[in-house]
């Protein structure tokens, strides 16, 4: 999917703003084509609802609200093909034009659009309705628990009558599965963008290089609204010079001497291919790089990288899980600053517009789907019990037709610590097929992953069978709590059998909660000095091996999650506070990364 662009051809009209907003208390309370016009809020879009207003409902609530506003199209535009786009609407959406529905999406970190019909082109103004539902349940992604399903943190106590009375009181339907907060509504930017008539509807590009390491090959497809329109394509280097050109559809351009893409600061060099189809114009911008997993490496451009960052969230005060560019580039700058190189995109896709900007800055991401969730304890087989399979595979697709021609993007994850221990077959037949469907779907055939829980690894047959072995390991803190000593010698022991499998290891989460400003001159849990030695501890284990490609810790920065006795005030495992403020860990993470030279 095209992400939405001015240019000679093609128009935007902003809808970000203020809208009204609503919290329904009952799915009744909702007629199509219904006005707000008393007894509503002023809403920001792009952002998350939830922290906007002291009313706690906005905090807590679990449902459908509404969002509308009026929308006037400018005569000059009438001639054209309008589309409306929602970059993302969490977790799902119905909209109306009027008392009309034009469309529906099940999803909330995708985008999704829709083509305005005449009759609303043609009006003098029409009134936008969204109604969005923040339901998570055993049929989305992320997984919710259902009625009767355990809390995310701490003990259950199933059983005491008159905890299950407080249960049923308590009508707790739509506890996320997850540890980050729910954050609902308009979370990223809405638009109606113009095309002509006739119009370009996708582009593909796939990087390569010959063997001499300098001439690229760049093959592209061109996807267009009507076939034999002309297409015409312009590589343009950095500067805007045209140094190659191809005619048609589909084809393949050889570039001597190319600049390649290589994820450092200065470094990432980026070509714009220029196409022109008929009436219509799209500037793509593209790498050429190449990655591959070999033997135990993994590498771009053919040579081995090493992945050093961590897990982040889309997440900031205020704004929830709203889109703002001014953290998105502030985050990356600290990205900069700690000499990291990479993140991946736990656990959803984020807002196209951080891929942009990694590709620019030179930083790496893998690329997750919002498959986070998946497991309800040892009893129940979720691959057997929750309805999640079709859409699994709707937003795997979506994410790879979204981000596929980002040089930045080198792996997809297909999803977070799934049960893989307890149901080991069924998990195999669940993902596998996944796997299949991202290597078939994909141009540029990236390596594929799924994020391994901590777990009992000799019964796991599936993380195995991932180009790149991804785990997520707590020794130290969640287990063997306080005992690095013991931790390391775990985490050894474990490293000794996935050295057998003769694959690249990686590690996408390692982490401790650290309360920021507490000290301890003999390093314990929660205090700064416990986290920074925790990290680097790690470190070391990984450093004797020559298997691990990379170190990917958890987290970026403290964010929000849902309540519960393991968590004050959000998820504490940052580098940096949730406003940025750096950690000890931060320095000591950065000096660690200075002397891990990639390249
Ligand atoms: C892992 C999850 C991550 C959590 C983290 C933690 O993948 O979402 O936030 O643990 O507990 O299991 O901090």
């Amino acid at each position: 999917m095209l992400y939405p662009q001015s240019n000679k051809s093609r128009a935007i009209i902003d809808l970000n703003g203020l809208w009204k907003f609503r919290i329904l208390k009952k799915e009744s309370d909702f007629t199509p084509g219904m006005i707000l016009e008393d007894d509503f809020d002023w809403i920001a879009v792009p952002a998350s609802y939830n922290d906007q207003k002291e009313d706690p409902a906005f905090r807590r609530f679990a449902g459908l609200s509404v969002y509308q506003r009026s929308v006037i199209i400018p005569e000059l535009y009438k001639t054209q093909r309008l589309v409306l786009r929602f970059d993302a609407v969490t977790n799902a959406a119905t909209v109306y034009v009027g008392a009309k529905e034009i469309t529906r999406h099940k999803g909330g970190y995708l985008p999704f659009e829709v083509e305005l019909d005449k009759e609303t082109v043609q009006s003098e103004e029409f009134i936008l309705t969204v109604l969005v539902d923040n339901r998570v349940n055993h049929s989305t992604l992320p997984v919710g628990n259902e009625k009767g399903g355990t809390a995310f943190f701490g003990s259950d106590n199933a059983g005491i009558p008159s905890v299950e009375a407080g249960k049923a009181y308590q009508q707790a339907i739509n506890l996320p599965n997850f540890d980050f907060f729910n954050y609902a509504g308009l979370n990223r930017s809405v638009r109606i963008y113009s095309t002509p008539c006739t119009y370009i509807k996708d582009i593909s590009i796939c990087p390569d290089l010959k063997e001499d390491g300098t001439t690229g090959i760049v093959s592209y497809e061109v996807a267009l609204s009507e076939e034999n329109i002309p297409v015409h394509v312009t590589i343009k280097d950095k500067n805007g010079i045209a140094v190659a050109e191809a005619d048609g559809a589909n084809g393949v351009i050889e570039m001597e001497n190319a600049h390649l893409w290589w994820p450092a600061p200065g470094e990432p060099y980026l070509y714009t291919a220029s196409v022109t189809a008929g009436d219509d114009s799209y500037q793509q911008t593209f790498g050429i790089r190449t990655v591959k997993v070999e033997g135990k490496k993994f590498l771009i451009n053919g040579k081995p990288f090493y992945f050093k960052g961590f897990g982040k969230h889309e997440d900031f005060m205020l704004h929830g899980r709203g889109f703002d560019l001014c953290v998105d580039v502030k985050d990356v700058g600290l990205i900069h600053w700690l000499n990291a190189n990479s993140f991946r995109t736990s656990h959803y896709p984020y807002a196209e517009e951080m891929y942009d900007l990694c590709d620019r800055e030179g930083i790496v991401i893998i690329d997750e789907t919002p498959a986070v969730g998946i497991g309800a304890g040892a009893s129940v087989d979720p691959y057997k019990t929750f309805q999640i399979k079709e859409h699994h595979q709707d937003v795997l697709h979506d994410m790879i037709a979204r981000d596929k021609n980002h040089p930045c993007v080198v792996m997809w994850s297909l999803g977070n610590e799934p049960d893989t221990e307890h149901f080991p077959e069924s998990a195999y037949e669940y993902w596998r097929p996944l796997y299949e469907q991202a290597h078939a779907q994909d141009p540029q055939n990236r390596p594929v992953t799924m994020v391994c829980c901590q777990n009992d690894y000799t019964k796991d047959i599936t993380t195995r069978t991932m180009d790149v072995v991804c785990l997520n390991r707590y020794y130290g803190w969640y287990n063997l709590s306080g005992d690095l000593d013991a931790a390391a010698y775990a985490l050894n022991l474990e490293l000794d059998f996935w050295e057998k499998i003769g694959k690249p290891v990686m590690f996408t989460e390692y982490g401790a909660d650290t309360v920021a400003g507490m000290h301890a001159t003999v390093p314990e849990m929660f205090s700064e000095e416990y986290q920074a030695e925790f990290l680097l501890c790690y470190g070391e284990q990984f450093d004797k091996r020559d298997f691990i490609v990379g170190e990917q810790l958890w987290n970026f920065a403290d964010f929000g999650t849902i309540q519960g006795p393991m968590r004050a005030d959000g998820n504490k495992k940052g580098l940096f506070t949730r406003d940025r403020k750096p950690k000890l860990s931060a320095h000591a993470m950065r000096q660690r990364w200075a002397k891990i030279q990639v390249k």
